[in-house]
């Protein structure tokens, strides 16, 4: 897993504020289909027994097909589906709480919105971290955003932990991301909401490569 974490530069997340149920699963092929081999579930709000399901079948997916499955903060039903790895917010508790939970072998991701909390989650061993929202986002609505100018200090600070930029980055946006120093990034709903999201993720792929 950690192999392939390395070689992501495209995070894509199946966020159920723009998906519906039924486009689930296709929606995480298309995903593939693009180059994206790290995919979160993102279904805030949702009723437990409806997330568990699209977990299950997106974990299915993405073991047949090489990705790596994310569930978004619920390190239980993680541990419980079997899941690659897990993703917590800053009020998710300590990752060595998350990690007794989910056991060894399963990774661990944090959200970080500053440079101290991006090297405070390095400092506690998280395998990876989203860092942002670098603009404000209706997918973060209330969420300050954190603009550009850290980026390059959080990417050095990160060392060889992977560190994907988020928030408000679309097809504009990304030039000047990767201008800060972003080597990787999450993109939620401009993704999700382009007619054909493999060859849009491909696009985006190569201009992180
Ligand atoms: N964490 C920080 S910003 C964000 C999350 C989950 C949402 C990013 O979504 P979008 O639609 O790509 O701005």
């Amino acid at each position: 897993m950690k192999k392939i974490l390395e070689n992501c530069r495209l995070y894509g997340i199946v966020d159920m504020g723009y998906t519906e149920p039924e486009q689930v699963e296709a929606r995480t092929h298309a995903l593939i289909d693009g180059g994206v081999r790290i995919i979160q579930l993102r279904a805030k709000g949702k009723e437990l027994s409806q997330v568990k399901a699209w977990a299950v079948a997106m974990q299915a997916i993405c073991r047949d097909r090489g990705a790596i499955f994310v569930l978004n903060d619920y390190p239980n039903m993680a541990a419980e589906i079997g899941a690659d790895a897990v993703h917590v917010g800053q009020d998710g508790g300590s990752l060595a709480d998350v990690r007794r939970i989910v056991g060894d072998g399963v990774l661990v991701g944090r959200s970080t919105h500053s440079l101290e909390q991006a090297k405070q989650a390095k400092a506690e061993g998280a395998d990876y971290i989203g860092f942002g929202p670098l603009f404000p986002t209706g997918t973060k609505p209330g969420r300050a955003s954190i603009g550009l100018a850290d980026i390059a200090a959080a990417q050095e600070a990160a060392g060889e932990m992977p560190l994907f930029c988020i928030g408000g980055i679309n097809g504009t946006t990304l030039p000047e991301v990767l201008k800060a120093g972003a080597k990787r990034v999450v993109i939620v709903s401009w993704l999700l909401q382009q007619a054909d999201i493999a060859q849009t993720a491909q696009g985006v792929i190569r201009e992180l490569r």
